[in-house]
């Protein structure tokens, strides 16, 4: 593999300069014999070095990669108050303390807690019955995932995230509200900030590459879906089957990788109450090596996204 150094440090800079995609870098770099992990990494470090410099942004990341809602309806209009600048402050987490978390109609275990970047691991938010209706309810609906394009707000079908999905609206009927209202229970936030369940699908060798899931500050095409609901604030992955072989979900800039177990899910929080957005939840899905994956995602908003 070869090495990053000061050529390669030079190619990204000038490139990131240049407004070439996120998606075109990490391809020229794997092309050229890099490891997937490390080439997003380096590209995103370039970009959020590059952003910080010339907006003056400090540890402001500009990432690339968000995953969005289909749903086309417009919305309310969100706040236009300023993202606060400077070093990502941790201040309390909305997730209740304790071993054992009341979620509206469930106990929920909590397995694991990390405060910097905020990661909390939880078993058994679903049941294994949940699951497999959820799994049942999508297998006949997928279609190939999209990523934003931050340049224009517009969703492109691209090689970082080789998945299939499908979105299941806010409380569209019983079952949907009722794991819904749960994750809202859980995830302590609003329900109505909520955007509707997604569900994934990952064949084997299917990936999501390291990216952010909030919407990059300085990117135009973020004003499209911030208009709806303000920014994304926090992250729940349930995992709704068990992978027989990778499929891990990785934080890179923590060091971080959590294995799915059917049922268990993984809630990451990335804006403060002074809306700085924290570089350290960069995380991906990494490759599965066996079998297949299949995960339900929640985005919690900072306003009612209506
Ligand atoms: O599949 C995953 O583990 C994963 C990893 C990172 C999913 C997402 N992000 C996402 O849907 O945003
Ligand atoms: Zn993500």
């Amino acid at each position: 593999m070869p090495v990053m150094d000061a050529a390669w440090e030079d190619w990204l800079a000038t490139n990131v300069k240049r407004g070439c995609t996120v998606d075109s870098m990490v391809d020229a770099m794997v092309q050229a014999g890099f490891d997937s992990l490390a080439a997003s990494a380096a590209v995103q470090r370039a970009v959020s070095a590059t952003s910080a410099t010339s907006a003056g942004a400090a540890g402001e990341p500009a990432a690339a990669h968000v995953p969005v809602s289909t749903h086309a309806d417009g919305g309310t209009q969100a706040s236009p108050r300023k993202i606060a600048q400077g070093e990502y402050r941790y201040d309390a987490s909305p997730i209740a303390k304790g071993n054992l978390i009341h979620a509206f109609d469930r106990h929920v275990k909590v397995l694991m807690r990390c405060e910097r970047p905020q990661v909390v691991v939880f078993g058994d938010v679903l049941s294994p019955d949940e699951c497999s209706e959820m799994i049942e309810r999508s297998r006949h609906r997928l279609k190939r995932s999209t990523t934003v394009n931050p340049a224009t707000g517009q969703e492109d079908v691209i090689r970082n995230r080789t998945s299939e999905g499908i979105w299941f609206q806010r409380g569209e009927d019983a079952f949907i509200e009722r794991l819904d209202q749960r994750i809202a229970g859980l995830m302590n936030w609003p329900l109505e900030n909520g955007e509707g369940l997604q569900i994934l699908h990952y064949g084997t060798r299917g990936e999501y590459r390291p990216h952010f899931d909030y919407f990059p500050p300085d990117q135009p095409g973020s004003a499209v879906h911030t208009s709806r609901g303000g920014q994304r604030v926090a992250t729940l992955i349930v995992y709704l089957n068990d992978v027989p072989d990778g499929g891990e979900t990785i934080f890179p800039e923590a060091g971080l990788s959590v294995a799915g177990k059917q049922g268990g899910a993984v809630y990451f929080r990335y804006m403060n109450g002074l809306r700085q957005l924290d570089p350290l939840t960069l995380h991906g899905g990494a490759p599965v090596r066996g079998g297949d994956k299949w995960i339900m995602t929640k985005w919690m908003r900072e306003h009612a996204y209506i």
